[in-house]
């Protein structure tokens, strides 16, 4: 199955994920507290970094025609005020190599890490933020924004909101689990309540000490509605620099959607569901030139909330139910209200069975030919992930990738799935 020349066909990356060393950086820190959340550091993650120039000749090699990447605001501006022009000369390197190779860069400005020092600041609960991160996009439009194209402000922006989500819910599961006696501070989630709770107490105290505050407000940690607001600033924000420094450039943000389906019963809870995650924030996009549209599997609901995976479901490595069938969903319903085009940003599975990865493309690919179709103006599909990297707090236990790493030589393998990818690339 092939689209027309001038549709995206690519891979997605983060800088924090892929790169290595990324030491000026929130999670960086955090990865390194005697308290951490994480299963390992990221430490020299997949070298890409020094390596992003093989990476995107097996891009190009095997047919993709586009690369998402993010910019890391920390190695711009590793201290506040203070902007690094060896590292901007190198993400220019990036993006004219992606050009050399006829491929088209899409850029992320922030991909969830933050500069430590603006966690010191309050990060994404402190009304500066928006300003801060307007000024490191105004750094980077001043002198990289003729070299391109598409840029998406801020990746998953609703993430915060999702997480305060689940955080609420195992905080009420864990609650009636101790309240129905059991007292080992085990509950079903394979936590260890008590161990979670004296962890939070080290945790916090440890947080004081690297970042200066006890509970730091980094891009993925649980968002109050007015970090939120915050988050949505910062895009508008980041927005409006763009429109005056590069007015050329297609500007838009990414979301985290997946595809909601009403059980029975659970129409009201669905509604409400894709009303947090979607059509809230439809006022803050509304005159964005794309959506990034980020799919990975549906969530079934019935008047109970969210429902387990099917019986017997295939599952992928994040334990996400094998259902690439989401997408089309997915983009249909964001259609109805958005009428921007449309760029899937982020599509793909954690899998060791690489033939399980071309079928998933096949079928989310089929879909989004169909939306095409029928009039839908998508302009793109950009496969999670090019590399198997770190995949935040689990570590490099997921493998994501068109591309294996042997982390030990940093040996690049592609998969099967890569030219697979390539292949359905308009000529
Ligand atoms: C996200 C991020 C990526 C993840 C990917 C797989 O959506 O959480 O954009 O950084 O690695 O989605 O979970």
């Amino acid at each position: 199955m092939t689209f027309s020349q001038d549709f995206f066909i690519g891979a997605a990356t983060a800088a924090h994920q892929v790169e290595g060393n990324n030491i000026h950086s929130d999670y960086w820190a955090q990865e390194h507290m005697v308290h951490t959340d994480f299963l390992e550091p990221s430490n020299d993650a997949v070298d890409h970094y020094n390596r992003y120039a093989e990476d995107i000749r097996l891009m190009a090699d095997a047919g993709l025609n586009a690369y998402r990447f993010s910019i890391e605001w920390a190695r711009i501006e590793p201290e506040e005020g203070h902007f690094d022009k060896s590292e901007l000369s190198h993400y220019r390197d990036v993006i004219r190599t992606c050009k050399e190779n006829g491929i088209e860069p899409i850029v992320t400005l922030l991909h969830f890490s933050s500069p430590k020092w603006l966690i010191t600041k309050g990060g994404w609960e402190s009304d500066e933020t928006p300003g801060y991160f307007a000024r490191y996009v105004r750094y980077v439009m001043e002198h990289l924004g003729k070299e391109l194209h598409y840029v998406c402000t801020i990746n998953e922006a609703n993430m915060g909101i999702q997480v305060a989500a689940i955080a609420e819910r195992y905080k009420k599961q864990m609650m009636v689990k101790m309240q129905s006696g059991q007292t080992d501070g085990t509950v079903q989630m394979g936590l260890n309540l008590e161990k979670m709770m004296a962890n939070q107490e080290a945790a916090a105290k440890e947080r004081l000490k690297i970042f200066g505050v006890a509970k730091t407000e980094g891009f993925t940690s649980p968002r109050t509605p007015h970090g939120d607001e915050i988050v949505m600033e910062a895009h508008k924000a980041a927005r409006a620099v763009i429109r005056e420094t590069a007015p050329h450039i297609q500007v838009g943000l990414t979301l985290s959607l997946h595809d909601v389906q009403a059980l029975p019963g659970g129409e009201e809870n669905a509604a409400k569901e894709w009303a947090d995650e979607f059509t809230h924030y439809l006022p803050a996009i509304e005159g964005d030139d794309f959506l990034g549209v980020q799919n990975y599997t549906r969530t079934r609901m019935d008047a109970s909330g969210s429902l387990p995976v099917p019986e017997g479901a295939e599952l992928t490595q994040m334990e996400y139910e094998f259902y690439p069938e989401a997408l089309e969903n997915v983009i249909r319903k964001v259609a109805q209200d958005f009428k921007g085009t449309l760029i899937v940003t982020e599509n793909g599975l954690a899998t060791s069975d690489d033939t399980r990865r071309c079928a998933f493309i096949e079928t989310a690919l089929s879909g989004v030919k169909a939306c095409i179709a029928d009039g839908i103006p998508v302009k793109g599909y950009m496969y999670w992930s090019l590399l198997d990297n770190f995949e935040w707090q689990k570590g490099y236990s997921m493998t994501f990738g068109l591309i294996a790493v042997d982390r030990s030589t940093q040996k690049r393998t592609p998969k099967p799935s890569l030219t697979h990818l390539g292949g359905c690339c308009g000529r």
